[in-house]
């Protein structure tokens, strides 16, 4: 307990740290990775804050001894969770200390930024013993300015992270996925001018298909500061000069624009600049917009054949977070038949981000607010609003990216009303072209009407409306799939969110028994969703849950689970279920219906 105050004590000083800074797309930037092997030192007990274990010592004088020391003991990969590097690590829950040393050449006109594409759980990070600052949430990138910290020479850098559960956390005590701790994405030095372009968003205006908008800000409050953007493609060039907050905004008129959309991934070569600084980038621009129950993209509607998947390669018993690993997951995706994808349930890496939208595929992606948040707590609140300003600020320049999505599973109460809308308010301060989803699972069937409904006010807030209901799993039908009414939010678009149920690739059974496990009884669970889907009036997306098996200790059914919820449509081994094909078959005819 103790333990977690002063994480928490480290974290609230982080928030005022001088030295937080994070250049958006610090890929398209100078930058040398401090990915590879790390040592690591487990830390169950948390004594290493005590120890000094920051510091890196060894004994010099005879009477000098230390009871801790980098070398000699357990490496780990970094990016990479630690539950899959060491049998002995599988379940663990706590502090791990990784240290490693790097050389770097500091120059007096550069700014040295260290980027962690994310850390899982919170983390303190020292260099050359000294704290440079904190970060708590597990799928967002933070980074700091070490300018003033790096040696010429040699460095040492060391990283107490931490992957706890605990009740003011988001998730919190229980959620249905691993807890991989570690530091899960990639560690990067990032060299960039004194003064340097920090920010910029640049998007098509909403219902307009021709007017770019532009906002820029420079590092520094300074006025007078060239700063541009430019698109060679399409021989356009803005420009303008910071005011004294450094910042600048404008649009470009472009005419001949080609607009992205799922069918059509168009995306242009962007160079923005500022002062000394340059970064390269690449932007598609299109318009995603909500016309009674349908959704439109570039105005036309488009019915969205999505699927989930974590950030996790079932294969390896791990967290993706390589380019490899987003090939792997987002082929499948792709081969499904897929438009969309909804980023299951948090946000996931870059790599992933920018492939999808390579390959055309639209994102929703969201924060994980999911069940069990404790809405009462202000300190929880402030947290889901950094990751929701964490993800946004990654990633608004991504056009493949449609829905932010505020939560998932929550149930009403004035505290949940009032927390999810303060993430709506910090939303759209940030962004207000894209649409804002959360997921429900309180869909019920009202036995007196012999409909199913849904009472949670808090869906007139949002845009599109997500529902996640296991017909067949957890709930037994009421009626027969294909005399199900349904009337929720009717005047909305509704997207299943979520369905499905599981079972263990290669087992067969009966068609009829849930318990069977079979991809028998799966695949008509399939068959009679969809068949139920077919007559929901507002329907503008279905989702289900989801494409690969994936571990979680929810489930231990000793023989069908073994900590794997089996709902995939791919089993942990990649081969395709029953199910799968019928998914398949369905987005082909809905693929031939548009
Ligand atoms: C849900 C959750 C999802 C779970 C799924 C399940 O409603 O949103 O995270 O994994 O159900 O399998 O029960």
């Amino acid at each position: 307990m103790k333990r977690i105050s002063l994480f928490i004590f480290l974290i609230t000083v982080s928030l005022i740290n001088v030295f937080a800074a994070l250049p958006i797309n610090v890929y398209g930037r100078d930058y040398r990775f401090l990915n590879g092997r790390w040592d690591a030192i487990v830390d169950l007990y948390d004594q290493g804050e005590r120890m000094k274990v920051f510091e890196n010592r060894r004994p010099e004088g005879a009477s000098d001894f230390y009871e801790y020391s980098f070398d000699g003991g357990l490496r780990l990969e970094v990016p990479g969770d630690w539950n899959s590097q060491s049998h002995e690590l599988k379940y663990y829950e706590g502090t791990i200390w990784y240290g490693r040393h790097f050389d770097a050449e500091p120059k007096s006109e550069k700014r040295e930024i260290l980027y962690f594409g994310a850390v899982s759980y919170r983390c303190n990070v020292y260099l050359n013993g000294k704290l440079i600052g904190s970060h708590e949430g597990g799928f967002t990138p933070f980074g700091f300015d070490v300018t003033d910290y790096l040696k010429s020479g040699d460095n040492f850098l060391t990283v107490e992270v931490n992957n706890r559960r605990t009740a003011d956390a988001i998730p919190a005590l229980a959620f249905d996925w691993w807890n991989y701790g570690g530091i899960t994405r990639d560690v990067m030095l990032v060299s960039v001018p004194d003064n340097y372009v920090d920010d910029y968003f640049i998007r098509l205006r909403k219902g307009t298909p021709d007017i770019i908008d532009i906002d820029m800000k420079m590092s520094r409050p300074e006025a007078g500061i060239k700063m541009a953007v430019e698109i060679p493609e399409l021989n356009k060039r803005f420009e303008a000069v910071t005011d004294g907050e450094g910042r600048v905004s404008g649009s470009l008129k472009v005419n001949n624009l080609r607009r992205w959309a799922p069918d059509a991934p168009v995306v242009y070569d962007v160079i923005v600049s500022g002062g000394a600084d340059r970064v390269e980038e690449e932007i598609g621009f299109r318009n995603i917009d909500v016309d009674g129950t349908r959704i439109l993209i570039n105005g036309k509607p488009q019915f969205m054949r999505c699927i989930s998947f974590h950030e996790e390669i079932p294969q390896r018993m791990g967290r993706a977070f390589s380019k490899a690993d987003a090939t792997m997951l987002l082929g499948e995706a792709s081969d499904l038949g897929v438009n969309m994808i909804r980023l299951a349930h948090y946000p996931q890496n870059e790599y992933t981000v920018r492939m999808a939208e390579k390959m055309g595929i639209l994102l929703w992606q969201e924060i994980p607010i999911w069940q069990g948040i404790d809405f009462t707590d202000e300190h929880t609140r402030e947290k889901a609003k950094t990751m929701l300003t964490e993800m946004i600020s990654r990633d608004k320049n991504r056009c493949a990216v449609g829905f932010w999505g505020i939560a998932n599973e929550t149930k009403p109460s004035p505290e949940r009303n009032d927390f999810l809308l303060s993430l709506l308010e910090t939303g759209k301060g940030l962004d207000s072209t894209r649409l804002y989803a959360a997921a429900f699972d309180l869909v019920e069937f009202d036995r007196n009407r012999g409909v199913f409904t849904m009472d949670d006010p808090f869906t007139d807030n949002l845009d599109v409306v997500g529902v996640n209901k296991y017909m067949g799993w957890y709930h037994p039908w009421p009626v027969s799939p294909d005399k199900a009414v349904w009337d929720v939010v009717p005047n909305k678009p509704l997207i299943i969110s979520e369905f499905g149920g599981e079972a263990l690739y290669g087992q067969s059974g009966s068609r009829d028994v849930v318990s069977s496990w079979s991809e028998d009884y799966q695949a008509r669970l399939y068959e009679d969703n969809l068949r139920m889907m077919e007559n929901i009036p507002n329907l503008a997306g279905v989702s289900p849950w989801i494409l690969f098996d994936f571990r979680s200790p929810f489930r231990f059914h000793p023989s069908n689970q073994e900590g794997w919820n089996r709902k995939g449509l791919v089993s942990d081994r990649g081969e395709r279920k029953k199910a799968w094909y019928i998914m398949h078959d369905f987005y082909q005819k809905k693929r031939s219906e548009k």
